[in-house]
């Protein structure tokens, strides 16, 4: 069991008086409060480094629009976990505060990953706003957008997590390990970015478009950075350092971002924009989507011939096509099943861990099923 695996309980908790026990409102509220900070000590080395302060305002305006304002379910997880994995023994202050740096950082990362991705991905709004290279760039005087220098942006919003890290950890037993991990996760998703990039360009040809293809894709694009990493590093923080209980973890937690970005690809055609805060491409952008995968196992030869004369055109017509294809196959019904198979396998799954505590795999299974953001 993994007191087994866990650090001696002095060395966490440092004669630290424990947190109270508190509400999930009073954890958002906790995990909230501490990003200002945060921001402030990348903002404060700036003025020494020579930065002009229109500079260190552009890092500011930058940081505050990518990395704050989303879901935070990344973030949350690493305390959420580490609380489950120490198994009743409540969390010092310190404690707490360390797991949400790295929860922030976890938020860093996707910031940095959802800038470049919005350029790539050609979108139009993220979190009910203009994506990052679409908006006003804050010092022309000739109403240019940031464009390309979201790029740079977004190699910013990366170094400020080795910042943050080195600040907090460097003194850690396990410091070494989460820098590890997190270079590791994003050569694993830029891997997936490339897997998903380089199945686009050759519209009409749906060789490529299987579920094998898509899996390898999601598995790396999504599942490593956006359900593996935020556990991985509360276990780290736990002293974990059994190999198959990471095993284990990966088992479940890779699967489920599979089923993540399968919900993620569903909403990309059938969310609400105003719900999710972002315009689905997938179609005009000809992308391995789970839904043209589907299309294609489920459609009959006529639809598929329709569908590979329309997908992957940036137009109107030629989209709403596609949907209307997506409704006489039945996608929402083939989608439905699936999600109530994958939450049948991946409960199963998570019934028979010994290694770690159930629990830490239920709470992430619970924010996910049926989302409709
Ligand atoms: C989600 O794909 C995957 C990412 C955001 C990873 C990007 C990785 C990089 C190395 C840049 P998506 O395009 O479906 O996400 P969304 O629907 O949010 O645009
Ligand atoms: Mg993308
Ligand atoms: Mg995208
Ligand atoms: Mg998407």
């Amino acid at each position: 069991m993994i007191s087994e695996h866990l650090a001696p309980t002095s060395e966490l908790n440092m004669n630290e008086t424990s947190a109270p026990i508190k509400t999930a409102k009073e954890e958002l509220a906790d995990f909230v409060e501490i990003f200002p900070i945060l921001t402030n000590e990348i903002l404060k080395e700036l003025p020494g480094m020579d930065m002009p302060p229109q500079t260190i305002a552009w890092i500011e305006k930058m940081i505050n629009v990518n990395v704050a304002g989303g879901k935070m379910n990344r973030g949350l997880t690493v305390l959420h976990s580490l609380q489950l994995l120490v198994e009743g023994r409540q969390l010092s202050r310190s404690e707490i505060f360390l797991a949400n740096v790295l929860g922030w950082c976890v938020e860093w990362l996707q910031a940095f990953f959802l800038v470049a991705d919005d350029i790539m991905d050609q979108s139009i709004t993220r979190r009910g706003q203009p994506c990052w290279y679409r908006q006003q760039n804050p010092i022309s005087n000739n109403g240019t957008t940031i464009g390309s220098i979201a790029i740079n942006d977004s190699f910013i919003l990366e170094s400020c997590i080795y910042i943050l890290i080195k600040k907090y950890f460097r003194n850690e037993p396990y410091y070494a390990d989460i820098l590890d991990i997190f270079h590791e996760t994003s050569y694993q998703t830029e891997l997936g970015q490339l897997l998903d990039l380089t199945t686009q360009p050759n519209r009409g040809d749906f060789s490529l478009f299987t579920l094998n293809t898509y899996r390898r894709i999601v598995k790396y694009k999504t599942a490593y950075y956006s359900f593996y990493l935020p556990v991985a590093l509360a276990m780290l923080m736990a002293g974990i350092n059994s190999t198959p209980a990471f095993s284990t973890a990966k088992d479940i937690l890779l699967p489920m971002g599979e089923f993540f970005q399968v919900q993620d690809d569903f909403l990309d055609c059938y969310g609400s924009p105003a719900v999710i805060g972002k315009i689905g491409r997938d179609i005009e952008e000809n992308k391995c989507s789970w839904m043209i995968c589907q299309a294609i196992l489920n459609g009959t030869p006529e639809q598929i011939n329709l569908l590979k004369k329309h997908y992957g055109l940036d137009n109107p017509s030629d989209v709403e096509l596609v949907k209307k294809i997506y409704g006489e196959i039945g996608l929402k019904k083939i989608f439905k099943d699936y999600e109530d198979e994958s939450y049948a396998f991946l409960t199963s799954k998570i019934k028979s861990v010994r290694i770690m505590p159930q629990e830490v795999f239920i709470k992430l299974l619970s924010k996910i099923y049926k989302r409709d953001l």
